[in-house]
This record gives structure tokens, sequence and C-alpha cells, in this order.
């Protein structure tokens, strides 16, 4: 069985349409931080499996739903934002794909950013080109949620004990490498949330960029 893990932070408007599209191709997990807009709840009552935690952080989000998704057992595990940023269509060709972490990748031939900001297309290249750079991932889409990991990459992933925000997916990109495993990235166009609050702060900036030279530093 193949699934797909959801972290959510006060998506209501969105998670209804996104889980009427992603039910049918595989098992959904919910992982909701206690929104106060009863996203959880909303996302229960449509049939999603929920985790329901009662502190903050998306990495810590992404870091349970995994685990959860190796102890049933899961095949694969996808992981996208509730936003409706990441398009449901390409998950079928992700899915299949063989490599131990499939990354649907905004920087490869083919992939685009679609409504963003100046502002976020800059904050967007510079963390990649710093990931890059600093750690030689040799991945273009370093920062990407939009993903397909393998069990032995989700292994690697939830290692990441310390990424409990946005540096989770670069953290886990470092640690997939780190055990030699294939890194693959499929082209996708990501649009800009049409509803609903972007949660990338400058807090989360900051603790991204703290997070990134430390590993660059300390290798781990
Ligand atoms: N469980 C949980 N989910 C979170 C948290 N922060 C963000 N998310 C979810 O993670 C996904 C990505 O968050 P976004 O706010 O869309 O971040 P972003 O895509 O970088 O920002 P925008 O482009 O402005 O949308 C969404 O599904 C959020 O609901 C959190 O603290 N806990
Ligand atoms: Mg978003």
């Amino acid at each position: 069985m193949n699934c797909i893990v959801i972290p959510t932070y006060n998506e209501r408007e969105n998670i209804e349409k996104l889980l009427s599209k992603v039910k049918e191709i595989a098992h959904v997990i919910v992982v909701d931080d206690n929104s106060p807009d009863g996203t959880g709840s909303l996302a229960k009552s449509l049939g999603a499996e929920l985790i329901l935690r009662n502190e903050r952080g998306l990495g810590g989000a992404l870091r349970d739903g995994m685990k959860r998704g190796l102890e049933e057992e899961c095949t694969k595990i996808a992981t996208m934002d509730a936003d409706l940023s990441h398009d449901p269509v390409y998950l079928k060709e992700m899915f299949s794909i063989d490599a131990d972490l499939v990354i649907g990748s905004r920087y490869v031939k083919g992939g685009g950013v679609r409504a963003w900001p100046l502002s976020r297309r800059v904050i967007s290249f510079g963390a990649n080109a710093l990931a890059r750079i600093l750690l030689q991932t040799g991945v273009k889409d370093n920062t990407s949620n939009f993903r397909v990991y393998g069990r032995k990459a989700a292994e690697a992933a939830i290692n990441c004990l310390s990424a409990n925000g946005y540096e989770f997916q670069i953290c886990s990109v470092f640690y997939v490498k780190k055990g030699g495993l294939v890194i693959k990235e499929y082209p996708i166009i990501f649009v800009d949330r049409k509803v609903g609050k972007s949660k990338l702060g400058i807090k989360e900036i900051a603790s991204w960029f703290a997070f990134i030279l430390r590993l660059s530093f300390r290798g781990r």
C-alpha cells in the first residue's frame, strides 16, 4: 500500500478539495497540530487517518507522519502540502519512479513556479543555492515538500530529530544522500496558495539558515 502524509495547520479551506483528489490514489495520513480552525476533525470526518499533535512544527509533523507510515507497512510514503500548491496529478508517476527518494522539483527542466511573488522566488533560490554549495547535495530543489520516499529513505529521514520546522526537507535530503540512497527529481509546476495563510515567516527562515550552517559544520 502507498501512503500520503499531509501536514496541516489551519488548512480548513483547502483540505476537503485536496482529500477528494488524493484519497483514491493512496492511503492518507493527515498530521494536524491541533489547528484552531478544526482542520484535523474535518480531515477525519472526510475519511483520512488523523494524527493530532499538541505541538507545532512542520518537521515534527512530517517525522510523526512518516513514522506512522513505516509502522503501517506503507510501501512508499509521499509527503505534500495541504494548500493545493502540489498538484495530485503528479503523484501517480512519482510513485512509479524507481528511486529511494523522488523529489517533485521546481528547478529541473519542465518544472517551475506559478503566481509566486518575487520575494518568495528570491528566498527559495537563495536557500537552494546555499544547500547545494554548503551541503553538496547535487539536488536542484532541496526545499520541496512534494516527495515520494521509499522505506529506506523514510527510515533515514526520520533520523532528522532536531529538524522540527522547515529545515526537515534539507535535513532529509542530506541524510538520504549520506546513506548512499538514490535521489531523482521529477519536474512539477508549483502553484502559489490561493486561500489560507502561509506559515513560513522570518522566524522559520532564520532557524532554517541556522540549521543548514550547523549541518555543514557538524555533518549531522
Ligand atoms: N502540522 C503542521 N503543519 C504545518 C505547520 N506549518 C506548516 N504546516 C503545513 O505545511 C504545509 C506547508 O506550509 P505553507 O504555509 O504552505 O508553507 P509554504 O508553502 O512554504 O508557504 P506558502 O508558499 O506561502 O504557502 C502546509 O500544508 C501547512 O499547513 C505546523 O507547524 N504543523
Ligand atoms: Mg504553501
